[in-house]
């Protein structure tokens, strides 16, 4: 797609000479690039991520490599990745208006996207590890998944512009295969990448002998791979979700692929999960159990916030072929029932992916901070144990875990046990 012959990675030395008639980026730093400040800042496991500076303030460049940066240039992945998270900025930012950062120049043969600097914003992760409380969060993540999964489905879209996306976008198929492979499929074997904390081995042995819950894992990953319902964030973890104390923004959406609409949700709701269960790895006794509570209230109010304002779109915005005020209002018929029953449908989902994901950021090749940061491996593998044995929970009985306060009540009693 890309012609990756002209392609060529940014440095903190040729970064100015490159972009520095480019207005929509002076127009923020000024027209001189020989005074602007450029440092490297990317921590994830994919790209180049650049902070710009000059004239008082600052822009983010991101740019694509042509390999996985965590693992190096043994594994090739597509600069395309870049096109596909700049597609779906633009259509987040249409969608869920002032959810993600504004973007100021976009190139899609070397990969880069210029864009807003958030400031002074931190990356949730850290702020979860840290204790900080912030306002709004799950009022604004809640909102967010509510109205791109909504808005990018055939609910509100027309279908011919709808089918038109999903065809563009399984050329992000190399992406979606991290996915298939790192979440949905290596955590219940033992594949080359994988790694996990000492003293975890006899609870790893039960999981990946667990038929039973491979059999419900593949079934999820059927319907990540087959059921195209909306365009999502694909990647929507504490790390991809960066705040202030009342302001909060989505960022990195290069997973993003067209799949089923409690993905996203589902996999806030378990970072949120690891941030609670990793707790006691990072603050004494003293706040421990006001922090912990605070998480899980906003898990609580993020799928309160989803389902209300899905409910409302349903109400105001369906104007897509699915379930049309034609065949249900205007014939004098309600739509309650099939709106509860999708809603049903998305929780379901979510409460699937959100158990996959917890065994991944401790089975698999990424992990999260949140327990990695925990010097003490056997504090660290005493946390994790809960996390795994919950996440399992949530993919075998997701059926029968039908609202978020299921959901916590369970992760309270998995947080007072302990495992020998
Ligand atoms: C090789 S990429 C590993 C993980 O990092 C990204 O943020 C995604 O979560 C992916 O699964
Ligand atoms: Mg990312």
């Amino acid at each position: 797609m890309n012609k990756q012959t002209d392609y060529e990675p940014l440095t903190i030395n040729n970064l100015p000479a490159r972009l520095g008639r480019i207005q929509t980026i002076s127009r923020h730093i000024g027209q001189d690039p020989s005074q602007w400040t450029v440092t490297e800042v990317g921590d994830g496991n994919l790209n180049l991520v650049f902070v710009v500076t000059g004239g008082g303030s600052s822009v983010i460049v991101k740019q694509a490599l042509p390999y996985v940066r965590l693992v190096g240039d043994s594994w090739p992945l597509p600069l395309s990745r870049s096109f596909f998270e700049h597609e779906v900025l633009l259509r987040q930012a249409e969608r869920d208006p002032g959810s993600v950062p504004e973007i100021y120049h976009f190139d899609r043969d070397q990969a880069i996207i210029a864009m807003e600097m958030l400031t002074p914003h931190v990356i949730l992760r850290k702020k979860l590890i840290a204790g900080d409380l912030i306002d709004g969060l799950a009022e604004r993540l809640g909102r967010f998944c509510a109205r791109t999964a909504f808005r990018g489905s055939d609910l509100s879209l027309k279908t011919s512009d709808k089918k038109k996306d999903v065809a563009l976008f399984q050329g992000n198929a190399a992406l979606m295969g991290i996915t298939e492979n790192l979440i949905f499929t290596d955590p219940y074997f033992d594949a080359k990448m994988n790694h996990h904390t000492d003293g975890l081995g006899a609870v790893v042995d039960e999981l990946r002998e667990d038929v039973e819950l491979k059999c419900e894992v593949q079934k999820m990953l059927l319907k990540f791979t087959a059921n195209a319902e909306t365009l999502l964030h694909g990647d929507l973890h504490s790390g991809s979700v960066m705040c202030t104390a009342s302001d909060t923004k989505v960022i990195d959406p290069e997973f993003g692929f067209y799949g089923p609409m409690g993905f996203d949700l589902g996999m806030l709701i378990s970072n949120y999960l690891m941030a609670y269960f990793s707790q006691p790895g990072h603050r004494s006794e003293n706040d421990l159990k006001d922090y912990q509570a605070w998480i899980l209230l906003v898990i609580e109010e993020t799928c309160s916030v989803f389902e209300n304002e899905f409910r409302h779109l349903w109400n105001t915005e369906r104007t897509g072929i699915l379930f049309p005020k034609s065949l249900f209002e205007d014939q004098g018929h309600s739509s309650k029932i099939a709106l509860k029953d999708m809603l049903a449908q998305i929780w379901e989902d979510a409460v699937g992916i959100c158990g996959i994901e917890m065994h991944r950021r401790v089975l698999s090749l990424a992990h999260n901070a949140d327990f990695e940061d925990i010097e003490d491996t056997q504090i660290r593998a005493s946390l994790e144990v809960r996390n795994l044995m919950m996440g399992r929970d949530l993919v075998l009985q997701r059926k029968s875990i039908q609202s978020a306060l299921d959901l916590t009540s369970l992760a309270k009693r998995y947080n007072s046990e302990t495992y020998p």
